[in-house]
């Protein structure tokens, strides 16, 4: 691998790039110029508009084609690594039946207001994605789904009463940082709960988490964009019987 990259429009390491965004400015000749003052100031130059759309009352919404001086450093880039094997079903469940010889039980939610449900009923809804069958679809594995907008008290009180091994968690709004607010006020409500030997693992998942949060937020894993349900299940089998 080289040292640096640029990114590649036309032609190789032309460092041309495109961004998107909205200004609150109404279309027309000032709307584009200052889209490109913009992008001159996140170091695009030269820099073009390519596409300006009004979009309601005084806004714009523009696509911006340009060059970036800047270099990649692929050696230097921090990303979370998967540090557990990837299984089959099959494997899934021999891990679980061997280390615990009883069924791992998984209490899904939605929490606060979020109402985004289909990424949670991807992991766990026995249909999955992506070719994968989800959760319910593993028999060693019992599945509580209590879906949309649940408070954590409530998340509390259900994986209490289901004697739930893992909590899996959804946060697809991220507006005013409700997926980070939601995931610590969640953790800490379970770590007031439980004794740390008996708290159930905290799994939180939704595309705009940075995988790297987890400590940060207090969960055991986070979970982002594109996750399939062979990944989860995985982990849990991984973690069944103790390992986190
Ligand atoms: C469908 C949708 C809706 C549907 C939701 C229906 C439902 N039952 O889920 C409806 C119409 C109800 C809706 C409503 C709203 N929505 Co909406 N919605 C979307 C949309 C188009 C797709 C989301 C989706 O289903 N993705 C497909 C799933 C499979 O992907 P995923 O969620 O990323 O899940 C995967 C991974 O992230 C991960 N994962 C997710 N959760 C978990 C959990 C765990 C434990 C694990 C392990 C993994 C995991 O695994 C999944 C599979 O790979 C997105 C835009 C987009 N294209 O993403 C906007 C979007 C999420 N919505 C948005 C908004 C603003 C809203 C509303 C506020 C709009 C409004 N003003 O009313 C409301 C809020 C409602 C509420 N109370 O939450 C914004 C959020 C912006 C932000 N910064 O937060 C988005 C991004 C659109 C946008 N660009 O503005 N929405």
């Amino acid at each position: 691998m080289s040292d640096v990259v640029r990114p590649y429009g036309d032609t190789t390491g032309d460092g041309m790039v495109q961004v998107s965004f909205t200004l609150p400015l109404p279309a027309g000749r000032r709307g584009e110029g200052a889209a490109l003052q913009l992008a001159g100031k996140m170091g695009i130059d030269p820099a073009m508009v390519v596409h300006a759309r009004p979009i309601g009352d005084g806004h714009t919404f523009f696509v911006v084609y340009g060059r970036v001086n800047h270099l990649v450093e692929p050696g230097k880039v921090v990303v979370a690594e998967r540090d557990f094997p990837l299984l089959s079903a099959k494997d899934v469940n021999a891990a679980i039946r061997g280390r615990l010889r009883r069924k791992f039980v998984v209490v899904g939610a939605c929490i606060g207001t979020d109402a985004h449900t289909v990424g949670i009923d991807a992991i766990l809804n026995v249909k999955g994605i992506a070719g994968e069958k989800g959760l319910e679809y593993y028999r060693e594995m019992r599945v509580v789904n209590l879906g949309a907008q649940v408070t954590v008290a409530d998340l509390v009180a259900a994986a209490t009463a289901e004697q739930a091994d893992a909590v899996l968690v959804s946060q697809v709004v991220t507006q005013r940082d409700a997926h980070l607010h939601n995931t610590r006020a969640m953790s800490a409500a379970f770590r007031e709960a439980f004794a740390p030997a008996r708290r159930p693992l905290l799994v939180a998942g939704g595309p705009r988490f940075d995988e790297r949060m987890a400590g940060e937020l207090g969960v055991d894993r986070i979970f982002g964009r594109g996750t399939t349900p062979r990944e989860v299940a995985s982990y849990l089998a991984h973690t069944a019987g103790g390992a986190r």
